[in-house]
């Protein structure tokens, strides 16, 4: 936590003492590297009137059962008590978004998502667990089983306030706010109560806080965003997900209607507190509520096309290139990010 807190206060005063007075806006917002790696949201702002319509699909994989930072045994796992783990999560979000410029300093944004899950479990052996798990019925359920859920997400709308315009840096706020619209009720066919990874949404009102800053060279452009998502208060199924903490730092070189990107983004995210009380922690691992979080640095690669009439395209591919997951949990294995916006 107060990692994030110094780093904060050494980005902005670098932000402030980097800047040059204010010599009037030049900040060149035609050039193709103008807006940041596509999985980069909130990271502009737009002139007075304009609009822009987006969509996005965000595909994520997670594999590799993992204690930490360490692949972790079957053995050791049933060791703490657990009956199944995942073997492999699909996470895809598709996002529609929409943004209106009230003014150069004011724009509005509005994300709508819908995401779908899909994981693939595995029994644990048997074993010593003997006459316990016979009288339970375990004896009769596959060694195998998958679930998945899909439907609307928590739908986040917000303002990016431009708070410095000069001829080589812009710096904006962004002030979200997500509505508790995506389900924490998904079921399996039985009825069972799904593990909290495969929930839509986190049940509560939540502040989407943070701060951009981009800079221009003649054939370069760099572009920093702190962002942090707050929780309000515990949903109605007993427990409130862990606070989100995110720093990206990109680098992009325009070669004409294309923008190639490069960017470095290190992500905390905090346990979650309490518990969904219909949930038997020791069933899964990812049942249980210490098992969720961590802490990820994602190395990506990009790429953003302008095309004819204010339209792009973009592309954007990350891979931890560290990660440090709370407890047992699936490890991060990649990212996919594809995009189109366009604006009028
Ligand atoms: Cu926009």
């Amino acid at each position: 936590m107060h990692r994030f807190f110094s780093l904060f206060s050494m980005f902005w005063l670098l932000a402030v003492f980097s800047l040059e007075a204010d010599t009037g806006s030049g900040f060149d917002t035609h050039r193709s590297d103008s807006h940041a790696p596509i999985s980069v949201m909130g990271d502009h702002v737009h002139a007075k009137g304009e609009w822009m319509i987006s969509y996005r699909a965000m595909l994520m994989n997670m594999k590799t059962l993992t204690n930490g930072d360490d692949k972790v045994s079957d053995s050791e796992v049933k060791q703490e008590g657990y009956m199944m783990v995942p073997e492999d999560m699909d996470m895809v979000m598709h996002m529609l978004g929409g943004m209106y410029a009230q003014s150069d300093q004011v724009t509005w944004m509005l994300m709508i998502p819908y995401r779908s899950n899909t994981m693939d479990m595995r029994m644990l052996p048997m074993g010593n667990m003997g006459g316990n798990a016979m009288n339970n019925g375990m004896m009769n359920m596959p060694m195998h089983s998958s679930m998945d859920s899909s439907g609307l997400g928590d739908i986040k709308l917000g303002s990016l306030v431009l708070l410095h315009d000069s001829m080589a840096d812009r710096v904006h706020l962004n002030l979200s706010v997500s509505l508790p619209t995506g389900s924490i009720n998904e079921k399996n066919d039985q009825g069972g109560v799904l593990p909290y990874p495969m929930q839509l949404g986190s049940g509560s009102v939540d502040l989407h806080l943070g701060a951009t800053w981009l800079h221009q060279w003649e054939s370069f452009s760099f572009g920093s965003q702190l962002m942090s998502v707050l929780r309000s208060a515990s949903n109605n199924k007993g427990y409130q997900l862990g606070n989100e903490y995110q720093w990206a730092n990109w680098l992009a070189k325009p070669v004409g209607l294309v923008s190639l990107s490069a960017n470095l983004k290190y992500v905390v995210k905090e346990d979650i507190e309490g518990a969904d009380e219909r949930l038997a922690a020791n069933r899964s691992t990812s049942a249980n509520p210490s098992n969720q979080g961590g802490e990820w640095l994602m190395a990506g690669v990009g790429m953003n096309v302008q095309l004819p009439k204010a339209n792009r395209l973009a592309f954007e591919y990350q891979v931890p290139a560290y990660q440090k997951v709370n407890g047992i949990q699936l490890a991060q294995d990649q990212v996919m990010t594809f995009g189109w916006q366009m604006s009028f």
